[in-house]
This record gives structure tokens, sequence and C-alpha cells, in this order.
């Protein structure tokens, strides 16, 4: 039995691969430790798989194969993971980026509950500097994000060490693209995260798979982490947001309308129409988009239903300030927002109770 499962997710790594067994099969031999390797390959074209078979001979390796699914790294990690005999895991990329000789150390600081990161930003850490100021700025947006979801100096790592039983049901998780480490942080609910400083290397063969799609997929996976940790914060930003373009499609009619001669009190009353339809069908796609829908009819019918009583409020605020200040008939669209934000705040809380709420037991 192994003391210690190594996972390492491939995709074209045909020229790294050797190198990355002979590194690792001298460190831990130094060190005593026995070690199983899991090439985790997502269906390489290149000589990955021949590779990989080859040296099985020689090295304690386990090819894994995943199958049925769409290419991914961190299911790839996951995989690798699901099939680690031992209960200590390390993880790390095949490019010879992480330095080999820190698994020793990775492997000791891991204990229960405890999350183990190799990090580059830790004191005594380092990168490559020939980083251009376009790769480096991504970098530092993206570590930025993850800011409110873990004390991590280094939540984007690829090498890191835990214990597999700390992680439970593997279904839980729900990583996309390149951050697992991230979602193990986050959804993992680690009490410690201890920082093993790293010397990071630009890898010296074979090409990165980073991409925009890849960046994508970061935004899609920081939404549903945002979403996991901060439910109604998150909600009520994205909101916020659809609710300001329904101003911009609200305020354009209320002028629109008046120019064909409208009274302004019934413009007002009108222009409220377009807007809450555009704010619906934005909120039923994006905001709640991860909600179970309903009906469409039905739901914009309840989403009316709910709006007219803030219609009211919109339109009762807008006509009383309006007739009753001489400040407020001089700058109506002053009146017409107030009675937007009265309104609002009664209808995000009856549209997140109500409207878009999911069914009851499910
Ligand atoms: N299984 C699997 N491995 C991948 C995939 N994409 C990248 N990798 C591996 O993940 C590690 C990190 O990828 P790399 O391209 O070096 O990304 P970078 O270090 O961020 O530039 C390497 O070992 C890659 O071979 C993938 O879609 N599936
Ligand atoms: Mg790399």
């Amino acid at each position: 039995m192994p003391l210690v499962s190594i996972v390492v997710p491939t995709y074209k790594e045909a020229e790294n691969l050797q190198a990355l067994c002979e590194s690792v099969d001298q460190v831990l031999g130094a060190e005593n430790l026995a070690y199983e390797l899991l090439i985790v390959d997502d269906q390489s074209p290149d000589d990955t798989v021949n590779i990989a078979r080859s040296l099985a001979e020689k090295y304690p390796l386990r090819l894994i194969q995943p199958a049925g699914r769409s290419r991914d790294l961190s299911l790839s990690v996951l995989d690798g993971i699901r099939e680690a005999s031992s209960d200590v895991v390390v993880v790390m990329d095949a490019d010879l980026s992480h330095p080999v000789t820190k698994i020793p150390q990775l492997v000791a600081a891991v204990e229960e509950d405890t999350f183990v990161a190799g990090s580059r930003y830790a004191k005594g850490g380092k990168f490559d500097r020939g980083w251009s100021f376009w790769r480096f700025l991504n970098s530092w947006f993206a570590t930025l994000m993850a800011l409110p979801f873990t004390s991590c100096s280094d939540p984007m790592t690829g090498f890191f060490a835990l214990r597999k039983q700390d992680l439970n049901e593997l279904k839980r998780f729900r990583p996309i693209g390149y951050k697992i480490a991230l979602e193990l942080m986050v959804r993992g609910e680690f009490k410690k995260i201890v920082e093993i400083p790293i010397e990071f290397k630009d890898r010296a063969v074979g090409k990165s798979k980073m991409n925009l799609q890849q960046q994508i997929n970061y935004l899609r996976h920081l939404r549903r982490l945002y979403l996991y940790k901060f439910r109604a914060w998150a909600e009520f930003i994205h909101y916020g947001a659809v609710g300001a373009s329904g101003f911009v499609v609200d305020v354009s009619c209320y002028y629109l309308l008046q120019l064909f001669g409208i009274d302004h009190r019934a413009a007002r009353a009108i222009s409220f129409w377009p807007a809450v339809s555009w704010n619906w069908a934005l909120n039923r796609i994006t905001t709640f988009g991860e909600r179970e829908r309903r009906p469409r009819a039905r739901q914009w019918f309840e989403f009316v239903a709910t709006s007219l009583i803030g219609y009211s409020l919109n339109w009762g605020i807008y006509v009383t300030l309006t007739s009753s200040s001489e400040f407020f008939d001089q700058y109506r669209i002053l009146a017409l927002m107030s009675g937007i934000v009265g309104a609002s705040i009664f209808n995000f809380t009856a549209s997140t109770l109500f409207v878009y709420s999911e069914k009851r037991g499910s």
C-alpha cells in the first residue's frame, strides 16, 4: 500500500512524462516514501498515453483514462483522487512547473482537516519573472476575485496535498476548468490551510493549455462559488445590475412617450410595463438562472402581480412628489428615481421569497 498517491492531470504532455517520473522516483526514493503516480489523461492526441504505458513497466504508475465527459482539468483531478489508493493525495502538474523536491514537505504537512497548498506568494515563494504584463494582470485579477473565499495567498495553485478522507463525497464538488484547488478549499471546509512556499517554473517543453475559454470557465466557476458561499448577496448584486438595465428601458420609454405628447404621469404609468417585462426576462435567464425554471406565463404573471404593489408604490411616490413639491416637479427624474428605489426594495424581497423560489423539499 503506497503512502502517497500523486495525481497528475495530463493533456498533451508526451515530452514531460519521462522526466517527471524520474524526478518523482528519485526524490521520494531518497525519502523512502512509497508512492503511486496516477496519470489522468483526457484523450491526448499525442503520445502521452503510450509513453505512460511504457513508463508503467518501470515505475509505480497507473494510467487513468476517464470517458464520457468533455475535457476538463478539474474533473480529471477529481477522477484521480477517486482512484487514489492511499489517503494522502498530492496533486501536481505534469509540466515540471511544480518543484518535485517539495513533495515530501507537502506530505509531511498533511493532517486531519488540513489543506496544504504549494504557494508562489507565501514568504519564500517565487515564480518566473518572465511573465508578460498581460499574463501578470490576468493572474492578479483572478487571485483578487478569489479573495473573499480563502485566506490562502495562492488559491490558483495546481500543487497541493490533502487527505482523501477529508473530502467525503466527491460528488458534491462542481468545478469547471482549472481552479480545482479553489473549489476544494471553498466547498471542502478545511479547518486549516497550510502554505508551503514553492518556486514555480514556467514549463520548458510543450504548450500551456490555458486560453480564453478557460478564463471564461473561471468566471463561470467563480459565479457558482459566489452563489454557494454568498448566495443572497450575489443574487442581490446581480438583481441590482438587471434593475439598472431595466431603469434605462423605463426612462427611455418615459421620455419617448412624452415626445408623442403623452402627459408625464401617464407616461410614467405606461413605461413601467416594458421595463418590468425586460427585468423579468433577464432575471429568469441570468440572476436566478441556476434555479429550477417555472412555466413562463405563470411566472410572468406572478412577477407582474408582485410587481403591481411595487408599481403602485412606484407610481404613487412619483405622482405624490411631483404634485406636492415644486422641486420634484422641476426635477421629475428625481421623483421617478425615488419611486423606483422604494419599489425595488419591495420587489427584491418579494421576488426572492415567492416568484423565483424553489419548490419546497427539492
Ligand atoms: N486531464 C487533463 N489535464 C489537463 C487539461 N488541461 C491541462 N491539463 C494538464 O494540467 C496541467 C496544467 O496545465 P497547463 O497547460 O500547464 O496550464 P498552466 O500551467 O496554467 O499554463 C498540465 O499537467 C496539463 O497537461 C485537461 O483538459 N485535462
Ligand atoms: Mg503549466
